[in-house]
């Protein structure tokens, strides 16, 4: 392996940055980083750091040196790393001077990529740690943190293994069919239902572990001036949209998002929806009716001092969506018996709407199941499920045990996708062309 190297601190000015090399980095450090302590052999210890100068051909900076020994590294090779002070210019040169003495620039992911390689991590891990540096909830980090220890590989080990069991027991009978087949083959036939059903539960657990990820789409909607924009604000905490008297004031959507018990919500407030003349404001209800359509929750404004009016448009709209309904202006007057009741102005109400919303997000939770966090692992289990199922049916017909074999054979292999035993090198390649350089 040739020697990588980037900064791995975000680019731009800072209290220290951070400058990686991995492969063969001693060669390249002992060149620039100068230190009394490796002043006659340049033997670092490893996981230690050492203070010193680190020269390059245009400037000096004072810094720290860390060296990591193979396998006890990041990547699983040896890996030196400088902290330097946190300027774009000084990283600039450290890393120019690296390269001048025979690294590369890395691209990116590819320290993880290396650790992955060097069987450090498996691939679903390292889906763990973009998840960690894209998280922006509590609870994406959690879910984050959970796939990048290896909670699910081993999940998918586990059911892997199950399957072996299966196949060993299959392939028995095909060594001896008198004697095995009527003991074995409904011992098989049940084990892969239980399996089917775990893999069912991971499937439905991807939905959750999605909105996780990328939280969950709720949109304010009602007619105007119910104080749609007004509840927007209060639920963010700062004035995000423009609040008036005027009729019709929101036209375009307003989205922000904010967290909720550690939930990420993407909140959108739209147009009053209503019949209008205006071509901006039908144009507003327009894209108001496509945020409904996409929103997975939405919560339906009616302003507690007037009357309710028929509003068809809407209600043909909110057909089969999952709908809050709350009034609001309750500062001004009473709501409906058993409503919810709030008051944008006041904040009377909003903790009782935020929970509602938080109990919405886990309606799907699956407690205990290992939670998939991407399209790519939830499409793995899907297609294991599928070959599962033909497996059980294929037992069922009677099908010989080495047909059966080459299906539950398939199972396997897609499970082994989401680990990356089984994987290809096109989507190991996508997967790190998500990573930041550096990574
Ligand atoms: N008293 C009172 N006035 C409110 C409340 N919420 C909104 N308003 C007022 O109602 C008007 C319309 O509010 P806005 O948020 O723009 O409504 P939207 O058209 O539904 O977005 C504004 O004058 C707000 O100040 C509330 O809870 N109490
Ligand atoms: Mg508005």
């Amino acid at each position: 392996m040739d020697t990588i190297v980037a900064l791995s601190t975000p680019a731009g000015r800072g209290g220290i940055c951070v400058v990686r090399l991995s492969g063969k980095p001693l060669g390249v450090a002992e060149k620039i980083f100068h230190s009394k302590a490796l002043e006659n052999s340049f033997l670092p210890a490893p996981n230690y750091m050492y203070f010193g100068r680190i020269s390059t051909s245009e400037f000096s900076d004072l810094g720290y040196m860390v060296y990591f020994r193979a396998p006890k590294s990041y990547t699983g090779e040896d890996v030196v790393e400088f902290h330097l002070h946190g300027g774009t210019r000084i990283a600039e040169g450290v890393i120019g001077e690296c390269v001048r003495n025979g690294a590369r620039l890395a691209e990116r992911g590819e320290f993880t990529r290396r650790a992955f390689l060097n069987g450090k991590m498996e691939l679903s891990d390292a889906e763990g740690v973009i998840d960690m540096i894209n998280a922006d909830s509590a609870g994406a980090v959690r879910s984050a943190y959970r796939l990048m220890t290896g909670k699910l590989s081993l999940a998918v080990h586990e059911i892997q293994n199950r399957l072996s069991d299966v196949l060993t027991g299959l392939s028995a009978v095909l060594d001896y069919p008198e004697e095995l087949e009527d003991e074995t083959l409904p011992e098989v036939h049940a084990e892969l239902i239980a399996i089917r059903e775990k893999l069912k539960k991971f499937a439905s657990s991807g939905t959750y572990g999605k909105m996780i990820k990328e939280g969950m789409d709720v949109a304010l909607v009602g007619d105007t001036n119910v104080g749609k924009s007004s509840l927007m604000n209060a639920m963010l905490g700062y004035d995000r949209a423009i609040v008036s008297d005027i009729r019709g004031t929101t036209r375009d959507f307003v989205t922000d998002s904010f967290e909720l018990n550690g939930k990420k919500i993407n909140l959108a407030d739209t147009a009053g929806i209503r019949q209008s003349d205006d071509v901006i404001e039908k144009e507003g209800v327009n894209r108001a009716i496509s945020i409904i359509k996409d929103a997975k929750l939405i919560i339906r404004v009616f302003d507690a001092t007037e009357k309710p009016e028929k509003n068809e448009m809407l209600d043909e709209a909110l057909a089969e969506k999952n709908v809050i309904e709350i009034y609001n202006k309750c500062d001004l007057k009473k709501a409906p018996e058993n409503a919810i009741a709030v008051s944008a102005k006041t904040g009377d109400g909003m903790d009782v709407l935020m929970e509602k919303i938080s109990d919405f997000f886990d309606r799907d939770k699956t407690d205990g199941e290992e939670i998939l966090t991407s399209e790519r692992q939830l499409s793995a289990v899907l297609r294991a499920i599928e070959k599962t199922d033909e497996a059980i049916s294929a037992l069922e017909d009677g099908i010989p045990a080495d047909c059966v074999i080459s299906v539950l054979n398939e199972a396997w292999s897609a499970l082994g996708e989401i680990t990356g035993q089984t994987v290809s090198e096109k989507i190991i390649d996508d997967i790190f062309d998500k990573f930041c350089v550096g990574k």
